[in-house]
Order: C-alpha cells, then structure tokens, then sequence
C-alpha cells in the first residue's frame, strides 16, 4: 500500500489521531513499539468503518510511505523520540519528513533539527491540543519547523483539526521548535485558567456560601457569557455530578492534590531564564506543588488556627513575608539538598549570610537559632517562635492587601507571600476540582479522600 502518512505511537493521542487521518480520507501506516496495539488500533478502525495499514517494524512502514514520506511520532517525549528518530534516519531520504508531536521540550526539537539537517530530512516540531477527544474529531496544532515540510502535510492538518466556523485551527508556526514552545506557553495558560476557576469557584462556596449545585448554576451562567469556554463549560459539568460511590457529589470526594506533567513547569524554567514574569502562570504551578504536601498541610493548619490583632500594619506585613520567604527558599534548599545528599546545614548556611552578603540581617540568627533547636525542621515558619510572630502579624497583611487591592496599588509579592502561607497551612485546597477537570479531559485519573487506588470517572 502507498500510504499518504505514517504514525508512529499508537497510545490514547496516536491511535485517535490515526481514526482521525483515516477518516478523512488518508491512507494512513501505522507503527507502534508493542504489536499488539497496532492489532488492537486496528480492530476499533475496523468498528468504524475505518482502513487503517498496521506494520510490525518501522523498515516496513517506511516501505509503504509515499515521497516523500511523512511520519507523525506521537510517543512518550525524551529519549524514546531521539531512539525512533535515529531509526527512522535508517530508511528516509533526502525531501523526507519527521513530524514528532508530542510535547517535547524545545531545545530537544533543537538538536533533533540539527540531526536531521544532515541527512536532508524535513522535521516539524508540532504542538497537539485537544486530548483524546480532539485526536479524534478534530483538535489544535501548532506546528513549527520546515516551511516546505509543512507545506506538504498541510492539507492533512487542515482536514483534520478542529473548525472553528470553516477556519481550521492550525498554522504554520514559525521555524524551529517554536511549535514546541507555543504548545509550552499553551499549557502555561491553561494552568492559569484552571487556577482561576477554581479559586473562583472556592471564593463562592466559603464565603457566599454557595453549594455545589449552585455553584454550576453560576458557571453555567457564565459560559453563556464574556467566560464562554470549554473550562467554564466543563467546570459547571463536573459540579454537577454526583458520585456513583456514595450519595455525595463527586466534586467534594476528589481528594484536592493536582498532578501535573511538565508544561507548566517548563512555562516557569523559561519565564525566569528570561525574565519574563508570568506569576499567574506560576501561581497555578505553585499551587499544584504546595497541594501536594497533604500531611504538612493538615499539621500547619493545627498550627495556625487563631488569627489575632494588629498595629503598625504594614511593617507588620513587611515582616510577616519575609519569614513566609524565607520559609519557601530554605524549603527549596532543604529539598535539592535531600534529593542530592548535599546534607546543607541551614542554620550554618543562615549564620554565613549574617555578613558580607544583600541579605544580610539580624534576622538570620534566628533562623540559625531555629535550625539549632531542630535542624529536621520542616518549614521555617513552624518553629514556635516565627509561628507566633505570624501568628500576631497576619492580620496587618491581610489589612495592607486589602486596601492595596481596593486602591490599585499592584503588590504581587506580598499578595503571592499571603497566597502561599494560606495554602500551605490550609488542610482543604481547591485541587480537587484540578483533578476532576484533569481526568474530564485527559483521562488523567484521581485519588479519593475516601478510598485507596485510581479513578477515572466517564464524565459525559
Ligand atoms: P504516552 O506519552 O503515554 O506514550 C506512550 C506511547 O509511547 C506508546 O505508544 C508507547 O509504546 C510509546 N513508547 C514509549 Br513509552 N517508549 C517508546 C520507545 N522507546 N519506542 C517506541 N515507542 C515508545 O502517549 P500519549 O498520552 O498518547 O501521548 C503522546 C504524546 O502526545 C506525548 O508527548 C504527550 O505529551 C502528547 N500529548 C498528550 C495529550 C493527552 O491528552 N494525553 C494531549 C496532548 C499532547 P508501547 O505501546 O510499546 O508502550
């Protein structure tokens, strides 16, 4: 057979992409590392009517790709890509195309260029939204890299991607592996976006008071508005579900830990390697990380459980970010430092910025003295004596957001210091619904607050 396209990776992406190609008309070639998915593509293809052409190796599928040949690498990002690449330069000629759209770290697109460029290879660097429902009818991608390569599958892309009115939602993104990096800055966004809305939807349930049915009222209200979108959308769906499990809606047993797969983290490497802030973007990133501290999470919150009186408000609140600051740097240190078994003393590193450095200040002896009484010590700030000054300082920074916030004066830092120390002392965070929107789209799965093991739950 003379396929038009080959597509290597047959997983959830690549087997609804290969339904998607075939059933616009392509003749499409398959590959995958374990045959028996290749069998199994088949077979769904088959239920819908759909031809699909399964190979066993990838010198096979070569074989039966039209020049010049074209090959979409839909499989796990890292070294399995460089792996597949460097097989598939066996067999391809001069003119022939590469097209890997996972979602791969730029600058390993970079290198990739460069390999390919040798042998005269086309590569396309592409970005692909939608998960599996939009590999199937119709999704985004974002493809970058060779002008004329693009050019050749263009058509394909067009069939296949989602319409919005008649224009197809692809384009040529730009050379290189900025098809990569739009992809990156795209899953950015939509941790922003999903950090939004849930903070959006906890405002409504612990300070209106709104329960869950009413809460997917509001959305749904706002979905028909200026907020008209799939995460609104999506959002009011999942507040309406109930649990199969128990009698509760499923939103409240969904225990509030986000996972996350990368993007957003690369969005942030980047956004400080070129400093470029993106604090929302890191906010939401940020949040995923701080829920994952369960347990610390619980513990603080005993800690913390009685807000007290203020004066002197702003230094207060000067004072009160600092420590929840320092909290977050020497957190991250005592981290890289277990993970890499430096074994750092922090009050001896505290002690050494006491002179000669910026940040040096009578300040550190206490936290040098802090890590004297206990060098386990979790999180600065849970050393009696900072808890207690916290303790006393929080209200002046609650008091000095708020009027900043009323009056337009931008304070990031100390809204972001607040942010963190409400988040990392809360037991209960806004995660679940992460997690419920996570598994709506991506099959990613969750945990329950009530039982052990992995759920996906069919959400329509
Ligand atoms: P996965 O990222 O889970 O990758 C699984 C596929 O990679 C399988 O077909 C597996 O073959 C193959 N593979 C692995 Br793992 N190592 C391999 C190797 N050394 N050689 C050949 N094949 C190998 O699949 P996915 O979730 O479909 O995602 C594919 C790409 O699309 C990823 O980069 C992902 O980030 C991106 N993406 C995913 C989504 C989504 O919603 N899931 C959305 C947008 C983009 P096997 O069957 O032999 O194990």
């Amino acid at each position: 057979e003379e396929c038009d396209i080959g597509l290597i990776g047959l997983a959830v992406m690549g087997q609804n992409l290969s339904m998607n190609i075939a059933s616009n008309g392509f003749k499409i070639g398959v590959f995958n590392r374990t045959y028996a998915k290749t069998v199994d593509t088949l077979e769904i293809a088959k239920k819908e009517n759909l031809t699909i052409y399964g190979y066993k190796t990838l010198e096979e599928l070569s074989k039966n790709l039209k020049k010049p040949r074209k090959v979409i690498l839909l499989i796990k990002a890292g070294p399995a890509v460089d792996e597949n690449i460097n097989n598939i330069l066996k067999y391809f000629e001069k003119g022939d195309i590469i097209i890997d759209g996972g979602n791969e770290w730029y600058l390993n697109s970079e290198k990739r260029i460069e390999l390919c460029k040798e042998k005269n290879v086309e590569y396309i660097a592409m970005g692909v939204s939608g998960g599996e429902l939009g590999a199937r009818y119709g999704c985004s991608f974002m493809p970058g890299g060779s002008k004329y390569a693009y050019d050749c599958i263009r058509d394909i892309l067009e069939k296949c991607s989602a319409k919005v009115g008649t224009s197809p939602c692809v384009t040529y993104i730009g050379s290189g592996s900025s098809g990569n990096y739009v992809k990156m800055i795209h899953n950015g966004i939509e941790y922003g976006d999903m950090q939004l809305i849930a903070e959006s939807y906890f405002l409504m349930k612990y300070i209106l008071k709104y329960d869950n049915k009413k809460l997917s009222q509001v959305f749904k209200k706002w979905n028909e508005g200026i907020l008209n979108s799939y995460l609104i959308e999506i959002t009011y769906k999942i507040l309406e579900k109930k649990d199969d499990l128990t009698e509760n809606d499923l939103v409240d047993m969904i225990m509030d830990i986000a996972g996350a797969k990368g993007t957003g983290k690369w969005t942030m490497l980047e956004s400080v390697e070129r400093g470029i802030p993106c604090p929302t973007i890191c906010a939401a990133l940020d949040a995923r990380n701080i829920s994952s501290f369960m347990g610390l999470r619980n513990k603080a919150s005993n800690v913390f459980k009685t807000v007290l009186d203020i004066e002197n408000d702003l230094l207060n609140a000067l004072y009160c970010c600092k420590i929840i600051s320092y909290t977050q740097g020497l957190f991250l240190l005592k981290k890289v430092s277990e993970e890499k078994k430096w074994d750092l003393d922090l009050g001896e590193i505290a002690r050494i910025w006491r002179g000669g450095c910026i940040i040096r200040a009578v300040f550190l002896d206490r936290i040098t003295n802090a890590y004297k009484n206990n060098k386990d010590l979790e999180l600065l700030f849970l050393n009696e004596e900072f808890a207690n000054e916290i303790k006393n300082k929080l209200p002046s920074l609650r008091k000095v957001i708020s009027i900043a916030t009323t009056r337009s004066v931008p304070i990031p830092a100390f809204s972001a210091s607040l942010a963190y120390f409400q988040m990392i002392t809360s037991q209960r965070l806004c995660l679940n619904l992460i997690q419920a929107q996570r598994d709506y789209f991506g099959s990613h799965t969750y945990k329950r607050l009530d039982r052990e093991g992995d759920y996906h739950t069919i959400w329509e």
